[in-house]
């Protein structure tokens, strides 16, 4: 067995006699366990003595012949180099063994990513964006980027963050909905992951101001149906790459992700609203779903055996101007995908051709002057095309099983966080 050389910051110290073991947490979920002999290593044993609970350091070390922690590999140290210590306690227990507030976790995240759990939840963050990239990567996808300060928002100006660009208001992007449906008068498929900045007052247990989002747009469809195949694929690709991946993390979380049956549900909108009315509750034709209703729906599906299911056709009156509208004008392309009662994207065909796009801007409100330069991209030969949002950190949220969209991104903006 050859020589290691493993970096870390010390999350525990125990002395029993003349043994010293040290916990090492590094870039793997479980900690490396050092273990020093006074007797063996007498040299190090005594640095050993010296430093503590939150030192960064890197050594050189076997695996121990015998294993004997269950919390990590074990190892015979040959070397250890102290880069720094603590120069006072820590705030936090990087440990793990005394449960934080969630307060306290969002404020020490940086330093609580030395902890497993809290590492486990990070490194499957990074799988599932890895997972996303070789999905697209496979099926013909282009990354692209596009603007985040913007001049004019697509879902909604409530939710629009301004800010001052020079001698002019601007805002910062909501979504990338604008962007990537122009791309579809040269590319027929691209996608781009994220950042969604939306000025929502409410505090609930999903919502951010700052989130992520997986952006998709594919063009020359035939249908809605292909957009949902992708987004049916993506997902079972995600939720496959990290059971392959991440079965240390996701056994030292203790969550058992449920492998999706495919097709997910199709459940029609008007479907659902009567399905929900038949519990009793009061359900409006024409308005999304409240967050109360889709948890609702999503215990009932679930009885039913369904955990992952669309709903789609939503009215008109619920969605947003550039989703296409079916013959009868009351209902529309647009689809949710829900998981165990939470909308996690939403997406759908879009209206490509012009005329209708126009109508669509002033039946909504809007001023078909300030999306000048999104109107332009429809005048020369714009394919039918469709596309989705897919919330990263409600995503894994609902895979991993946490309570709060807090939980699941490092740093936390909401209506009461602007640092860390
Ligand atoms: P939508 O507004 O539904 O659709 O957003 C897409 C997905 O992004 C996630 N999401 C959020 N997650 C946490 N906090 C928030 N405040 C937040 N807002 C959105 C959700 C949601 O399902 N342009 C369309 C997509 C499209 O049609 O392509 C859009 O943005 O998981």
């Amino acid at each position: 067995m050859g020589l290691k050389r493993i970096c870390g910051w010390i999350i525990r110290k125990k002395s029993i006699g003349r043994i010293i073991i040290i916990e090492v947490s590094s870039d793997s979920v479980r900690p490396s366990v050092l273990v020093l002999k006074e007797e063996r290593e007498p040299e190090l044993f005594k640095l050993g003595m010296e430093i503590d609970v939150g030192t960064a350091l890197c050594f050189e070390g076997e695996e121990a012949p015998e294993q004997r922690s269950a919390r990590g590999v074990e190892y015979i140290a040959r070397k250890i180099e102290v880069y720094a210590k603590p120069i006072e306690p820590l705030p936090v227990d990087t440990m793990g063994k005394v449960p934080a507030l969630l307060d306290t976790r969002i404020k020490y995240r940086w330093l609580l990513v030395r902890n497993p759990v809290e590492k486990a939840i990070f490194i499957i963050r990074n799988s599932l964006l890895n997972a996303a990239r070789e999905y697209f990567s496979k099926n013909g996808f282009i990354e692209v980027q596009t603007p985040k300060i913007v001049a004019a928002g697509a879902e909604g100006g409530a939710t629009l963050f301004k800010i001052q660009y020079f001698e002019n208001d601007a805002y910062l992007s909501q979504s990338p909905q604008l962007f990537k449906q122009m791309l579809m008068a040269g590319f027929t498929r691209v996608y781009e992951i994220t950042p969604y900045f939306r000025a929502e007052k409410y505090n609930t247990t999903r919502h951010l101001n700052e989130s992520w989002g997986i952006d998709v747009e594919q063009g020359f469809i035939n249908s809605v149906e292909d957009v949902l195949q992708t987004l049916e694929n993506l997902i079972t690709y995600i939720i496959e790459y990290v059971l392959k991946n991440n079965k240390e993390e996701l056994e030292i979380l203790g969550v058992t992700i449920k492998k999706p049956s495919t097709p997910f549900k199709r459940l029609k909108f008007q479907e659902a609203v009567d399905i929900l009315r038949s519990e009793g509750l009061e359900v409006s034709e024409t308005e999304d779903l409240s967050d109360y209703a889709e948890k609702k729906l999503g215990e009932i599906m679930a009885e039913k055996g369904y955990e992952l299911y669309f709903i789609v056709g939503f009215p008109w009156a619920s969605t947003g101007f550039y989703y296409m509208r079916d013959e009868d004008g009351v209902y529309t392309r647009k689809f949710d995908l829900d998981y165990s009662g939470l909308e996690i994207a939403s997406g759908g065909q879009r209206e490509h051709r012009y005329e209708k796009l126009l109508n669509a801007l002033k039946e909504k409100g809007l001023n078909p002057e300030n999306f000048s330069f999104y109107l332009e991209a429809f005048k020369y030969g714009m394919p039918p095309h469709g596309g989705f949002g897919l919330g990263v950190e409600r995503l894994l949220m609902k895979m991993l099983n946490l309570e709060n969209v807090r939980e699941a991104i490092l740093f936390v903006r909401d209506r009461t966080r602007l640092v860390p």
